[in-house]
């Protein structure tokens, strides 16, 4: 059967692009497409041709999982259709509806004109691909929007409404229906003799465009590209398309399109894609076990985590009810909700208007009986077990039947949790990140007792919340947390072998993470630091060493940002290396007989982020994670690993699990037993085998 459907609707032949799930432009749909132009060419009684997506959506893109592979190859290409389309003798019509994406974009962008429904969006996305578009996208898209606005769409990848996209001249027009609004909009351009420039011809948006320009966007997009080479090799192809003429412009795109395929970051990138949509999928669950309908949230707390989980069910536009003990509490985390949504509002991320709806859905309460109807309890209290069991005893005596009943709890066993109550079944860690109406990770954490059904909700829930989900299995510290401590902790023995906070943090700025570990430590405030490693204290087993730096700038005075002095000396917002907080670790390295040396930065680099590789290769093992991918996706989503590393499994990987495995050995002799590398990892380094091997 054709990927390309073809029918004729008067003078107007319909081409419906139907290949599931996203309609993505493989072999068989260029093929396809190639086919029904060659047939509405030939065919005398068709004046104009509506290209349009069957189901729920347009064209996604390039089909990525062909990247690579021989399919990729096969004629026609993308452009050769492009090169059809923008030459047809009749008029072309793309008509859009879901979304039009990368390729699919590009596809419409040399038809000779584009209609979409309202509900549609349309969009650049390859540089989340590490990929920039390299089928016109950087050519064509600012001769429509103008080039400052077509480098915001490009580098950030975002979509966009049809509404905006009417305004910026990306579609010609918004019709009610897709199919017979395309149709009708294809006859009354025929009946008026509606001409179209082809927009590669189209100039005037960007002839003499001031060289500042570039200079700006690449100053301002190089600081959050946070190492990532797409954003500004798009900048370089939009500049082209100014500086040279159409054919040059296209050549200069494909040549760096290329330049980018062959990157690591776009593997790593797109190792990532695979990954996020991959953690949704939970084997051994049976495919006729649906989810539970998630239309109501009640959360226990109303501090910071509280606070920001409600925000984040208002956000989606689930009504909340958020309960607290005391009316102070209650007002306080109200106050820091409000206070937050106003921020948003003054920089404009979200109107006056979404803010008083998303307030007008939470519900504050003091009374415990107002949660019983909601259909997800999530309670976000003190981080101790016998405030949670007493909690989940209360809740198990009150919420409805099949209520899901969820804990925020970061590393407190889910299976005791559940032992409080008659229903285990429905028990369950919905683990968010701080700040939680921002992070995007969403830690779901099954005991032995959670039900399949449960599962499959909160991993639902979360995608409709718009969170990254990822599921572990009940383990101290889950998946992420049990991992964070192997980095944290190895930053601190490299500081008393002779690294500095500013190497540190300056070797994992470069890696690409958001915040080194010593400015993050010092963020969240070293005192907090060390009340937790007191509470996991009785966990870490005798012969293995904990180094005390944090204790002892504790002692100091020193607690983080709050203080003013950390690992570094804070004169308002900005820090510096404080020669107080050296003497403090030279003094820690004296009295363990450490030998201080220097590191290079390349050895700092693989010391922090090995023993992350090496502790998430245990938890395949035992099961916390269900695959080494997860991991990533929890890494890059809760940790701010950066995602153009495709996490650090990913990255393990390409370093070489064998040197990971050494490393662990060597990591073991100077720390403790925990250090040790797994079963797992020796196997793979021993085989040279990666994670598909485990
Ligand atoms: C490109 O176009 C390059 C050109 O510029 C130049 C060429 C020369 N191909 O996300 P979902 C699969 S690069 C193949 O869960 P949603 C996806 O893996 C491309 N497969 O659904 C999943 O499979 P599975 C630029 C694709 O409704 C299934 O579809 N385009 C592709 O939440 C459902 O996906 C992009 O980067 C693809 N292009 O969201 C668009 N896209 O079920 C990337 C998706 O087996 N895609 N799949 O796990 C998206 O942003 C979202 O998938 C979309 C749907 C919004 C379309």
């Amino acid at each position: 059967m054709s990927t390309v459907g073809y029918e004729v609707d008067g003078e107007v032949a319909v081409l419906a692009v139907d290949y599931p799930p996203v309609n993505a432009l493989s072999a068989a749909v260029r093929t396809g497409l190639g086919e029904a132009l060659e047939r509405a060419r030939s065919d005398s009684a068709v004046r104009a041709v509506v290209i349009l997506g069957a189901g729920k959506t347009f064209i996604a893109g390039a089909d990525i999982t062909e990247f690579g592979t021989e399919k990729s190859q096969v004629k026609p290409s993308l452009q050769d259709i492009q090169g059809e389309l923008e030459g047809f003798p009749k008029l072309t019509v793309a008509a859009i509806h879901g979304t039009a994406l990368g390729g699919g974009l590009e596809l419409a962008l040399t038809c000779h004109a584009r209609v979409a429904v309202p509900t549609a969006k349309v969009g650049l996305p390859e540089v989340n691909l590490g990929l920039l578009p390299g089928a016109g996208g950087t050519q064509r898209l600012p001769r429509l929007t103008g080039v400052e606005v077509g480098i915001d769409l490009i580098t950030s990848g975002k979509h966009i409404a049809a509404q905006q996209a009417l305004a910026l001249g990306v579609i010609d027009a918004i019709v009610d229906d897709l199919r017979s609004g395309a149709v009708a909009f294809a006859r009354e351009a025929l009946a008026d003799g509606r001409g179209f420039v082809p927009v590669i011809e189209r100039d005037d948006k960007v002839t003499d465009i001031d060289a500042a320009v570039f200079a700006t966007a690449r100053k301002k997009v190089g600081a959050k590209a946070r190492g990532k080479i797409a954003p500004m090799t798009i900048i370089d192809c939009i500049e082209a398309a100014c500086t040279r003429s159409a054919a040059e412009g296209l050549a200069y795109e494909k040549e760096r399109f290329q330049e980018l395929f062959a990157s690591d970051q776009r593997a790593a990138l797109m190792h990532y894609f695979f990954a996020e949509r991959q953690a949704r999928k939970i084997p051994g669950i049976p495919a006729d076990v649906k989810p539970r309908s998630i239309q109501s949230c009640a959360i226990i707390g109303a501090g910071t985590m509280g606070g920001g989980i409600a925000m984040t069910f208002a956000n989606a536009g689930i009504p909340v009810t958020l309960l607290d003990l005391d009316q102070a509490a209650l007002d306080r985390g109200l106050d820091v909700v409000r206070k937050n949504y106003g921020i948003s509002v003054s920089r404009g991320s979200i109107s006056q208007e979404r803010m008083d709806r998303a307030l007008a859905l939470i519900t504050p309460t003091l009374a415990y009986d107002d949660l019983a109807p909601c259909d997800i309890v999530i309670e976000a209290a003190l981080e101790r077990m016998d405030v949670k069991k007493e909690i989940f005893s209360r809740l198990d005596g009150l919420m409805k039947p099949g209520a899901v009943l969820a804990s925020n709890t970061s590393y407190l066993s889910i299976d005791e949790i559940a032992s409080a109550t008659s229903r285990p079944g429905d028990v369950v860690g919905c683990h968010f990140f701080s700040p939680a109406n921002v992070m995007k990770l969403l830690e779901n954490v099954r005991s032995a007792t959670t039900s399949d059904e449960t599962i499959i909700t909160v991993m639902e829930m979360g995608k409709v919340i718009g969170k990254v989900p990822v599921l572990a299995r009940n383990a101290d510290g889950f998946i992420g947390n049990r991992m964070l401590q192997y980095y944290t902790g190895e930053a601190e023995f490299l500081l008393e072998q002779g690294a500095t906070p500013e190497q540190i943090d300056r070797v994992a700025t470069r890696f690409g993470m958001a915040m080194g570990p010593m400015s993050m430590r010092d963020m969240a405030g070293m005192d907090m630091a060390v009340v937790s490693r007191k509470g996991r204290a009785a966990s870490i087993p005798a012969g293995e060493r904990v180094s005390p730096i944090v204790e002892r700038l504790v002692e100091a005075g020193r607690y983080g940002q709050k203080t003013a002095k950390g690992f570094y000396r804070y004169e308002g917002r900005e820090k510096f290396s404080d020669p107080e907080a050296i003497a403090i670790i030279e003094s820690v390295s004296k009295e363990f007989g450490i030998t201080r040396r220097e590191f290079t930065d390349d050895e700092v680099e693989a010391r922090l982020f090995a023993p992350l590789v090496n502790e998430g290769a245990k938890e395949i093992e035992d099961g916390t994670a269900i695959r080494a991918s997860d991991i990533d996706v929890a890494w890059v989503n809760g940790y701010g690993f950066p995602v153009h590393r495709g996490g650090p499994m990913f990255w393990g990987e390409q370093y070489g699990l064998d040197r990971i495995y050494q490393m662990a050995l060597e990591a073991a002799e100077r720390n403790g037993p925990r250090w040790a590398p797994g079963k797992l990892l020796e196997r793979l380094a021993r085989e040279g085998k990666g994670w598909n091997a485990a």
